[in-house]
Order: C-alpha cells, then sequence, then structure tokens
C-alpha cells in the first residue's frame, strides 16, 4: 500500500490517463475517488507478510502434516501386468510411467471401489501422529479427480464403482473439522487426461475448467491451504504453465478465499510464488531464504500405494527430520499412500503411532509447536535446536555415554539460566566451555528415539520495539531515476508484489519504473544482521552509506543477502534503488540475525526522511 503523505506532483502521463477517462463516459461530476483496483497500474499483490501474518499463523505454528496421496492409481496397487505378461511398477505416475493405453487406464479405473475409505480412522491416525494439517490429493497428474465435480466424468462419482452418495473429501472435512485438523488439497496443473490440456488453442477450456474445480473444491470444502503441482514445463502432454498463468491464478484463488495458504508450485516454483517453498524428498540444511517452507517426504519410497514397497522410515528417522525441519523455521508434511479400498497401510500407522507418542510425552511437542529456527547456536553434529519464546530446545538424537557432555556453540550473547531433560528427572549440569557451553546430563536417554533438554535462556538485551512508520519511498515513471517523482509516500514495509500488471502508483504504468526507499533503519540487537533482498529486475542496498548488494543487472527473482554488524536502538541510514524494466516485479526487504528469525523488516523499525 502506498500512503501519500506530501501532495504528489504527477507526470504529464498521469494526467493525461486521468482525462481519457474521466471523458471514457460515467457521471463526470462523481467526486469520490474510485475503488483501488485489484489489478493493474497501483496494485501491490503482497497484501501481507506470509512470515508474520495471522492468515499463516496456524500454518507455522503447527509444523507437522499429513499428505495423502489417493486416486485412482491406487486401484491398481502399484503394478500394471502388460499384455504381453510382463510386469511393470510405479505408483501414481503408473499410467504414464508404464504406458497404460488411456482406455485402459479408465477401464480399471471403472473398478475403484475405496469402500473401506474411513475419514475417522485417517484423522485418528493423523492426530495421533501428532500431525496437525492433511493435505490430500483432490486431482493426480491423472487427472481423476477424488470429488464429484461437475466440470467432468472423469471423478470418483462417474467414473468408478465406488457408493455414488459418498463423497471422501467431504467426509475428511467433516472429520478434521471435528478433530480440529486443518484439510487442504493437493491439485496438479499438469493433466494427463483433459484433451484440451496440451494444446495452447485449446488451453483456455482446460483452464476454465480448472478455475471451475478449484471454485467448487472451495465452495464446497472450505480448504484452509491448496497445494499446487505439476506446474513445470513438461512434455506428453505438453505442459506450457507460465509465470502469467501462475499469477492470475493466485489473483484469482485470493480473490475467492483471501485466508488461503497457497504452495510455490502455483506459479514456477521461485521465491516470490505463492507463500511456501517445497523442498521435496529433502530437508534443506539452513532455513530458506525469503519465504517460509515446507519439506514433503514419502514414509516409504512412493507416494501412492505399492503392494511391494516395504522400505519403510523408522520412526527414529521421522521424529530426527521433524526435529531437523523445525529447528529450521520449516513444515513437515509426511505422506501415506491408501490402498485400493482406501486403507492407510498398517506399517505406516504403526509408524505414525510410535511418532506421536514421542511428540506427545513429556512435553516433547514443545520443541516443535510453535518453535522455529534460533541463529543463537550452531547445528550440533547431535541433534537439532529450536527455539521457543526463551526456551532452547535442545533435542538429542545421539545422547552422550555416562560422564559424557554435548557441546553447544554460541552465535550470540545468551546465557542458560535453567535446564532439564523432558520427561525425566535427571539433570543437566551447563558449564561454559570454548565458544559456548557443555551439557552433561546426569543419565541415559529418556527415550530410545531422542530425548530433549529444555534450556530456557535469558536472551541478548534488545532495544525496545521501535515507534518508526515506514520508509520514504519516491517513485518515477521511468526506470532511471530521472526528473521528479511521479509519487512520494511512506511504505510501512518494503513488500512489494506488482507481478505483471501493478506498479507503485496508479499514475505509474506496470512497465518501466523504479522506486528509491530512503530514512533509517532501526535494529533491537547488537548483532550480525543479515540483510535480504528479494528481487526482480534491479537493487542495489546502501547501509550508512555503504553499498552492501548490487543487483544492478537486471534479473528475474532472486535472493541477494548482505550481513551488517548494526547496533542495538541505533538508526542507521538506508536507501533502496529498485527498478522494474518488463515482465514481473516483486521487492521485499528482510531481515535475521542470532536474536531475531527471519521476516521483513517491519515498520515499526523503519523510518521516514
Ligand atoms: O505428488 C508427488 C509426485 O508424484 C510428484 N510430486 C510429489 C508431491 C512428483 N512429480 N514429479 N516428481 C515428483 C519428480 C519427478 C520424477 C520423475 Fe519420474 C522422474 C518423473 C519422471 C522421471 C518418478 C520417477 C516418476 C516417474 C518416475
Amino acid at each position: 500500500m502506498h500512503i501519500r503523505t506530501r501532495p504528489l506532483r504527477r507526470l504529464v502521463v498521469g494526467a493525461a490517463l486521468g482525462a481519457l477517462l474521466l471523458a471514457g463516459g460515467g457521471p463526470v461530476a462523481a467526486a469520490k475517488p474510485p475503488p483501488r483496483p485489484a489489478a493493474g497500474p497501483g496494485t501491490n499483490h503482497a497484501t501481507d507478510d506470509p512470515f508474520t501474518a495471522s492468515r499463516t499463523s496456524w500454518w507455522r505454528q503447527d509444523r507437522f502434516g499429513m499428505f495423502i496421496h489417493f486416486g485412482a492409481y491406487a486401484n491398481l496397487e502399484g503394478e500394471y501386468t502388460r499384455p504381453d505378461g510382463t510386469v511393470c511398477r510405479n505408483a501414481e505416475w503408473i499410467q504414464r510411467e508404464c504406458a497404460i493405453p488411456k482406455a485402459e487406464y479408465e477401464k480399471q479405473a471403472a473398478t475403484f471401489n475405496p469402500s473401506a475409505f474411513d475419514a475417522e480412522a485417517i484423522v485418528k491416525a493423523a492426530k495421533d501422529a501428532g500431525q496437525r494439517y492433511i493435505v490430500i490429493t483432490s486431482k493426480h497428474h491423472d487427472g481423476y479427480a477424488m470429488w464429484p465435480t461437475k466440470q467432468n466424468t472423469w471423478n470418483l462419482r462417474d467414473h468408478s464403482s465406488f457408493d455414488p452418495h459418498r463423497d471422501l473429501l467431504a467426509e475428511l472435512k467433516k472429520a478434521a473439522d471435528a478433530a480440529g485438523i486443518k484439510l487442504g488439497f493437493y491439485y496438479s496443473i499438469w493433466d494427463w487426461h483433459d484433451p484440451d490440456f496440451a494444446d495452447p488453442a485449446t488451453f483456455p477450456r482446460y483452464r476454465k475448467r480448472m478455475y471451475g474445480q478449484l471454485k467448487e473444491l472451495i465452495d464446497h470444502y472450505d480448504p484452509a491451504l491448496l497445494w499446487f503441482d505439476g506446474e513445470w514445463d513438461a512434455d506428453n502432454p505438453t505442459n506450457r504453465w507460465s509465470r502469467r498463468d501462475g499469477a492470475a491464478l493466485q489473483a484469482y484463488l485470493h480473490g475467492l478465499k483471501p485466508g488461503l495458504i497457497v504452495n510455490n508450485r502455483v506459479g514456477k516454483r521461485e521465491v516470490v510464488d505463492g507463500d511456501f517453498g517445497t523442498p521435496e524428498q529433502e530437508i534443506p540444511a539452513e532455513p530458506v531464504d525469503g519465504q517460509l517452507w515446507e519439506s514433503c517426504m514419502t514414509l516409504n519410497d512412493h507416494w501412492g500405494f505399492a503392494k511391494y514397497d516395504t522400505h519403510w522410515k523408522s520412526p527414529a528417522t521421522v521424529v530426527h527430520n521433524l526435529l531437523d525441519v523445525a529447528s529450521r523455521g520449516g513444515n513437515y508434511l509426511l505422506n501415506v499412500g491408501p490402498d485400493r479400498l482406501g486403507r492407510i497401510p498398517q506399517p505406516s500407522v504403526d509408524r505414525l503411532r510410535e511418532v506421536g507418542r514421542w511428540l506427545g510425552s513429556g512435553g516433547r511437542g514443545d520443541a516443535v509447536y510453535g518453535a522455529g529456527h534460533t541463529g543463537l547456536v550452531a547445528d550440533p553434529s547431535w541433534g537439532a535446536v529450536s527455539r521457543r519464546d526463551d526456551e532452547l530446545y535442545a533435542a538429542v538424537t545421539s545422547w552422550p555415554g555416562t560422564g559424557g557432555s554435548l557441546h553447544l556453540t554460541a552465535k550470540g550473547p545468551f546465557e542458560i539460566t535453567a535446564a532439564r531433560v523432558l520427561g525425566s528427572s535427571q539433570r543437566v549440569a551447563v558449564t561454559r566451555a570454548g565458544d559456548g557451553f557443555d551439557l552433561t546430563p546426569s543419565g541415559a536417554t529418556p527415550d530410545p528415539l531422542a530425548g530433549v533438554i529444555r534450556l530456557t535462556i535469558r536472551p541478548p538485551a534488545a532495544a525496545p520495539v521501535g515507534e518508526g512508520t515506514g520508509l520514504t519511498a519516491r517513485s518515477w515513471a521511468n526506470d532511471s531515476f530521472t526528473g521528479p517523482p511521479a509519487a512520494v509516500g511512506v511504505d510501512p514495509t518494503v513488500n512489494k508484489s506488482y507481478r505483471f500488471d501493478g506498479s507503485p502508483d496508479p499514475t505509474i504504468p506496470a512497465d518501466h519504473f523504479a522506486t528509491r526507499w530512503t530514512g533509517t533503519l532501526q535494529p533491537r540487537y547488537d548483532e550480525t544482521y543479515t540483510l535480504t533482498t528479494v528481487s526482480d529486475d534491479t537493487v542495489r542496498l546502501w547501509i550508512d552509506g555503504r553499498q552492501v548488494i548490487d543487483g544492478s543487472v537486471p534479473h528475474g527473482a532472486r535472493v541477494d543477502k548482505a550481513t551488517v554488524a548494526l547496533k542495538a536502538g541505533h538508526r542507521h541510514r538506508i536507501r533502496i534503488d529498485y527498478t522494474e524494466r518488463t515482465g514481473e516485479a516483486h521487492l521485499k526487504l528482510l531481515w535475521s540475525s542470532p536474536g531475531q528469525e527471519q521476516q521483513i523488516v517491519p515498520r515499526s523499525q523503519l523510518y521516514a526522511d
């Protein structure tokens, strides 16, 4: 939002445009300004900061979710016997990878009858595991809809042997609501079944049906989240999903449900796409720069049910993964693949229950729920450390032998005032040692999966929350900062997603503009901060007159970082020069430090000239 605090000096082009609009018809005498546009010049599509918005609050706290891959492919249970008798194995990609003819895949789907799908049992399995949200495939790449969509007949009601009076997604929604579990839907953009998908001439027809299906999902099941996939460039069938398609879809969804959380595959999986990044089958070594994130992972080696796959992860591995993820500020979405009748495999249920037992005893969940990354300590080799308020949770996956200790490397100035092992009465001796602390527990690990030592800390001294109102923003209708600015105001935060059609002001067109932010930046800690910009097309950042980021060669969405020693309460001069040439436009300013988790630099710490 661009708040004007000073009279504007409009460019001639702006005045001419205004005259043109007036001449275009309508009551000229109307004195009221037109409502702010939802698109076009003057629009910023970044409506909030996902790192701190109430919209994303549940998701940031909950940390642990259940992914469910269930579709017509489950009916084959991972094996396809070709006409020549040979067997081809896969799971949710079986139609494509085993080259099953379309007619044949349709024929097998007609016998799909997940009569044993028990929404309450599934929700209970998630709840027992300590999972607080569920994301289920509403439609995978095979295009088969798991609800009675009105857009086509390639769905569970119209093309199966399932009870036509049942609706799995409605059943799951009801059970999830009753248990206080959030429900979201996976939806594949890439569609192998719809004949209109691959051809640019017919794609608009597909898109209309896709928008129709997404509206059905939102209207009928009110999902908390949409998890897109299949956005990448692909052949067989050709996938031309573009960044422009992604921007339009995100705006459409936002219009349908402003509180919706959406993953980055709604666009092209870039740092500016959606609300969160989606590392798949991997855990990033550090917090992901510039965006929230969630690692999705299988419990064996397949997403969909594969009857031959017994390569299950151990409960210890799952717990360790969850602890690693939480300590880096991410979420963990752990998959189950129900069988042809809709039952979660027993080995999955058993493992989930064991993970839940671990999380639910001794208050160990505090190391995960509502906990996040801390820069106060280095990642230890013996486990992972998360922070929740003024407590650190040292999750120990290799507990020391008798008398042995665990070293904690401190990266910021803090004290440990108390230490205890959760779910155990043993004592922990804390001594200063080398670059940090040694923790010496008096006994053996309280649990074979992992033990958690809760450390109460006196955090680094913080200056009070500031009284800033944002930075001065001057914007030009050219990309060279030439002449008088077209708009001057104060921006509470530097958090802009103009995308393709927006700009800083209705008088500034969507291409070839520039903004210069100036004022002061007031940190709350005496620490080395990492200042992060997410930019498209160019950015330059100065702190106290020294240039620390130079992204002046035009580029697509990109992250730049600078480390700068700042002084608590001191007001450091800041200047950001940003330009948009053509295409998409984005610019965000974030910070993090040992005492401060990554966030958009808040308004209270920014002061205008
Ligand atoms: O829905 C799950 C997967 O089906 C989907 N994303 C998760 C959440 C996914 N799509 N692609 N990939 C995962 C990675 C791509 C792997 C591929 Fe292949 C290698 C595609 C073709 C070769 C995997 C292996 C699928 C077929 C063989």
